[in-house]
């Protein structure tokens, strides 16, 4: 497995009033995060990717964070309709980045009454585990998974009870490899997998993304990199901590694809 493209965009200033739960306090400060965008994007490119750079919209806040407003598997893309209402408009702007790499007749939409954001989609191969979430409903589900059947892909729900995204708490890094936290260690979705239980304390890293054998963990989570490494990938570190105070992370800055 290979992943070949990616696409960011590069974040607003407007990213300081961006949807936050409040767990991780604080306002973003912007140049910090920029700099740390830049990070990230040289950590992607040591990954084997060609990246294609979005620029700011300033019209909402939390566009940085690109894998919410669509879902791009091997087949087809498809833009979603986020459930967070200043996110929605974000699907109607990802659209042209997409027909770039997808004909037209491969481009699907969720649509309302149905909701969903990439961040609740995990994906395992040919079958993707979709957290329902305050962002993503039922119905969302229920078109998600029709789309996928349509390419011959497969879908089945997680029920969320804590975390805001699926990505927040469990994460796949190819090879049987699992990463999971909090309410995912025990879930019987996952039990064919191996799993490695990520602490309490360092709960955020549980976000980590693998690109071409390499994984990406945060910055800071010193028990978090070990583990990665002891299951045998190469590792890069990225300072998140700017996006951290809006709930963001690694997955949530990039479709890889
Ligand atoms: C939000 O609440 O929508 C943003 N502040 C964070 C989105 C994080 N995205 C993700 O987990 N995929």
């Amino acid at each position: 497995k290979k992943f070949n493209h990616v696409i960011v965009r590069r974040p607003c200033r407007a990213l300081v009033e961006g949807i936050t739960s409040g767990l991780y306090p604080g306002k973003p400060d912007y140049e910090k995060a920029l700099r740390q965008h830049d990070d990230y994007i040289s950590a992607l490119s040591r990954c084997g990717v060609d990246i294609t750079i979005l620029p700011p919209d300033e019209r909402y806040p939390d566009s940085v964070f690109v894998e919410d407003p669509a879902l791009i598997t091997s087949k087809c893309a498809i833009i979603t309709n986020p459930g967070a209402p200043s996110r929605n408009g974000e699907k109607e702007e990802i659209i042209d980045a997409v027909r770039k790499f997808f004909p037209e007749d491969k481009i699907e939409h969720i649509t309302a009454p149905g909701t969903l954001e990439g961040g609740d989609v995990m994906m395992v191969g040919d079958h993707f585990y979709v957290g329902r979430s305050a962002r993503t409903n039922e119905e969302g589900i229920r078109q998600l998974t029709e789309i996928l059947a349509k390419y011959g892909m497969t879908c089945s729900e997680v029920k969320l009870e804590e975390v805001l995204h699926l990505k927040t708490g469990v994460n796949y890094l190819e090879d049987n490899n699992m990463l999971v936290s909090g309410e995912f260690v025990n879930k019987p979705d996952f039990e064919k997998y191996n799993k490695t239980e990520i602490p309490e304390d360092e709960a955020y890293a549980a976000n980590c993304i693998w690109v071409n054998d390499t994984v990406i963990v945060p910055e800071g989570y010193p028990t978090v990199l070990k583990k990665v490494q002891d299951l045998g990938y190469k590792t890069l570190t990225v300072d998140t901590s700017e996006f951290r105070k809006l709930d963001g992370g690694l997955s949530c800055m990039s479709l890889r694809f």
